[in-house]
Formats: structure tokens, C-alpha cells, sequence
């Protein structure tokens, strides 16, 4: 039998998530909608060394806030299906703006993969990204690809493949916000980890900071769960 895991594709708008999606997944797709709102869902598979492996297009965003229903499908797909890799597909044309997002994914705690797309446009403007520096400071493998002309699907599937297997460590980043805020953040964290239910549901540092945002979704959440 074949083991299933689940891959989930996350993005900005127009970073080439369908295009990664659709690179990945060949013919086998099949499309429908999320649960109870009408914003398509797409879902694919490809197999890999023995395991099927299901993707998720998630809805582009540029954040993980609870500002837009698209913003809160991709993040309660990601804390509650806990899928096994996360797939980044970043803009490196747009480097700063899309790694707004990608800081949200690591405070997620997820296995993340980032694919750094469109490398032709970001070479034809003159950037030079230090590929390596970036995914020390990240803590996740980064594959740099050209999604639209298929280069980088045979390493991107192999990094997945990695992270699969357990074969790449992650260093934990972690994005400072300065004493003041920190010193919250500790209080919070050190709470809510003591709570087994709570810690069990949200990487406790995650949820700190979405209290200390007064996020109303993550709020209602613990209300519900009390
Ligand atoms: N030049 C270039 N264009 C790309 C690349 N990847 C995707 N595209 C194009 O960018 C546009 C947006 O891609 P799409 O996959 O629809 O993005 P999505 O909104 O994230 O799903 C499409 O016209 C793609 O053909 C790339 O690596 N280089
Ligand atoms: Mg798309």
C-alpha cells in the first residue's frame, strides 16, 4: 500500500502557484470548492519514491491574517490539516513583499519548501539572491525555479521529497520583535504551553502573537474551544 501525504502550495497572488501546481501534478487534478464558501479549491497528485502525495492549491494571499476569507481558508487548512510540507512559491522578483508571507509560514512552525520563482525575471532585472544565506536565515531549503518553463520541478520534488523522508533538519527562525514585545510574547507563550489542548492545537509562539494582534478569528477560536 501506498502511504499518502499531503503537500500544500501557498503564495502570493501571481507568484506562479498554478503554474507550480499544474507542473507537479500533470493531469491528475481535479477541481471543487472549499468547505461551505464558494472559493475554489484545486487539488492534485504526483507519486514519489512509493508515497502518493496530494497537493493542495491553496488561495493566493499575501498574508496570514483573518482580513479576507482567502486568508483565513490557507491558514486554517495549514493548522488544521497540518499538511506535511508546505510549499512557498515566492516571487523573486518581489522578494521583499512575498517574504512577508513566508515569515508567517515559519511562525506557523510548518515543514516549509521554498520555491523561488520567476529566477528569470529577478536575473533579467540584475538581482543577485545568495540563495544559501537566504535559507540559513529562513531555516528551510530554498529551490530556485522558472515554474512557466518547467526548470527546477525534478529538485523541487526531490527537496519535498527530503523533507518527507526527514532528511533536512530545520533550524528554527524566528523573527525578533524587539524586548518590549518579546517579554509578551514570553508571558503568553509560557501560558498557553501549559495548556496541553491549547498547545496541542497552535505552536504556542504562533498564538501568542495572534492574541497580542487581538486577531478576532484566532479569539473566537479559543472562545470556542474553552
Ligand atoms: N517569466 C516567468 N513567468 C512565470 C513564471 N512562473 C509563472 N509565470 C507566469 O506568471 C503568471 C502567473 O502565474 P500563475 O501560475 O497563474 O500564478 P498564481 O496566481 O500564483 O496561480 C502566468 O502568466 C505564468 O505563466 C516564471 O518562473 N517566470
Ligand atoms: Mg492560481
Amino acid at each position: 500500500m501506498e502511504q499518502t501525504k499531503t503537500i500544500a502550495l501557498a503564495g502570493n497572488p501571481n507568484s506562479g502557484k498554478t503554474t507550480v501546481f499544474n507542473n507537479l501534478t500533470g493531469s491528475h487534478q481535479y477541481v471543487g470548492n472549499w468547505p461551505g464558501v464558494t472559493v475554489e479549491k484545486k487539488e492534485g497528485s504526483y507519486h514519489y519514491h512509493g508515497y502518493n502525495i496530494k497537493v493542495v492549491d491553496l488561495p493566493g494571499v499575501y498574508s496570514l491574517t483573518a482580513y479576507s476569507l482567502d486568508e483565513v481558508i490557507a491558514r486554517n487548512f495549514i493548522i488544521d490539516k497540518k499538511p506535511d510540507v508546505v510549499v512557498d512559491i515566492v516571487d523573486a522578483s518581489n522578494l521583499e513583499r512575498n517574504l512577508y508571507l513566508t515569515i508567517q509560514l515559519i511562525e506557523l512552525e510548518t515543514n516549509l519548501v521554498v520555491a523561488l520563482n520567476m529566477m528569470d525575471v529577478a536575473k533579467s532585472r540584475g538581482y543577485r539572491i545568495e540563495v544559501n544565506r537566504l535559507a540559513e536565515l529562513l531555516g528551510a531549503p530554498i529551490v530556485p525555479i522558472v515554474a512557466s518553463r518547467k526548470e527546477g520541478t525534478k529538485e523541487l520534488i526531490e527537496e519535498i521529497g527530503n523533507v518527507l523522508e526527514g532528511k533536512v533538519t530545520f533550524k528554527k527562525a524566528k523573527l525578533y520583535y524587539g524586548s518590549e514585545l518579546e517579554e509578551h510574547i514570553a508571558e503568553l507563550e509560557g501560558l498557553i504551553s501549559q495548556d496541553e489542548k491549547l498547545s496541542n492545537q497552535f505552536p504556542p509562539r504562533w498564538l501568542a502573537i495572534k492574541l497580542l494582534e487581538e486577531d478576532e478569528e484566532v479569539l473566537q477560536k479559543i472562545r470556542d474551544s474553552a
